[in-house]
């Protein structure tokens, strides 16, 4: 209760941050853009992973002003790194099912694009299996509005969420993001490297970009790049970091 009171000034109070983790292209190693992944820089506790007060922000509607906070900030950075020259890099957001259930969803990307003079097709926003399924011809209302404004949209955590085939025809994604459970024994479990294959090969077929997620050896890189994986993303690569430290070690 208590941090649920701290989490309502922490915005306000500009204790939330950002840290951004790389996503590279498999095949090299050229950055072509981040996604966000938001902290609390806690007065007393230090900073908070996201999984410590993004479930209470969710069950007390505090997910919305924190959702556009973490909107309006992922793109104020990308406008910065923009003017520095990284032109081409694009920022992934990760939306919670609360967000998506919003009805000014819209509206509050357009502006907020807008307002950091970012063409659309700079940002992807991620939904997992989960959240898009929840209402799913609402769902599908929301997702084409937004890719008819430009946006990509990523399915995240592909594979450990419950969608239907028919279901992921329908939707207007551009973005697979295979989850890190299938990535981790890869090389060693022969079950989840043919998983791994038949997602890249269905999202092919639906011409959808494909990254791996929670890529932490040299080994797990080199066979997702051998397989036919776009974009990859994990530890070996690049962990989170502040946008100063990103921005070093790009
Ligand atoms: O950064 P970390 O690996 O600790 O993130 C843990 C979880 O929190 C991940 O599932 C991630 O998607 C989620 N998360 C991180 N940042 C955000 C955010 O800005 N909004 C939402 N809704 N979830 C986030
Ligand atoms: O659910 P989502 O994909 O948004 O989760 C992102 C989370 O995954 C972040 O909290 C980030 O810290 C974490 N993460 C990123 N790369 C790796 C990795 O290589 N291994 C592990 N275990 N976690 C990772
Ligand atoms: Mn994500
Ligand atoms: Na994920």
């Amino acid at each position: 209760l208590r941090l649920l009171q701290d989490l309502r000034r922490a915005i306000p109070r500009g204790e939330l941050v950002l840290h951004y983790q790389p996503k590279f292209l498999a095949a090299g190693s050229d950055i072509i853009g981040a996604e966000a992944l938001v902290r609390w820089q806690h007065p007393e506790l230090g900073l908070l992973s996201p999984d410590t007060f993004i479930p209470m922000a969710e069950r007390s509607g505090l997910i919305l002003p924190l959702g556009e906070w973490v909107l309006d900030a992922a793109c104020a950075q990308l406008r910065a790194w923009h003017d520095a020259g990284h032109d081409s890099w694009t920022m992934s957001v990760n939306l919670s099912p609360v967000q998506f259930a919003s009805s000014n969803l819209l509206d509050t990307v357009r502006d907020t694009l807008a307002k950091h003079q970012l063409e659309a097709r700079f940002l992807t926003l991620e939904v997992t299996e989960t959240t898009a399924m929840k209402d799913v011809e609402a769902s599908l209302q929301i997702l084409h509005g937004l890719t008819d404004m430009g946006v990509h949209i990523s399915i995240d955590d592909f594979g450990t969420g419950y969608s239907s085939l028919l279901y992921l025809k329908r939707m207007p994604a551009t973005e697979l993001k295979i989850d890190r459970a299938f990535v981790r024994e890869l090389e060693d479990n022969s079950e989840d490297a043919a998983i791994v294959s038949s997602i890249i090969a269905l999202g092919r077929s639906l011409q959808l970009r494909i990254v791996a997620e929670g890529v932490e050896t040299a080994g797990q890189q080199q066979y997702l790049n051998k397989l036919g994986c776009d974009l990859l993303q994990g530890y070996h690569l690049g962990k989170p970091m502040d946008a100063e430290a990103f921005l070093r070690n790009a």
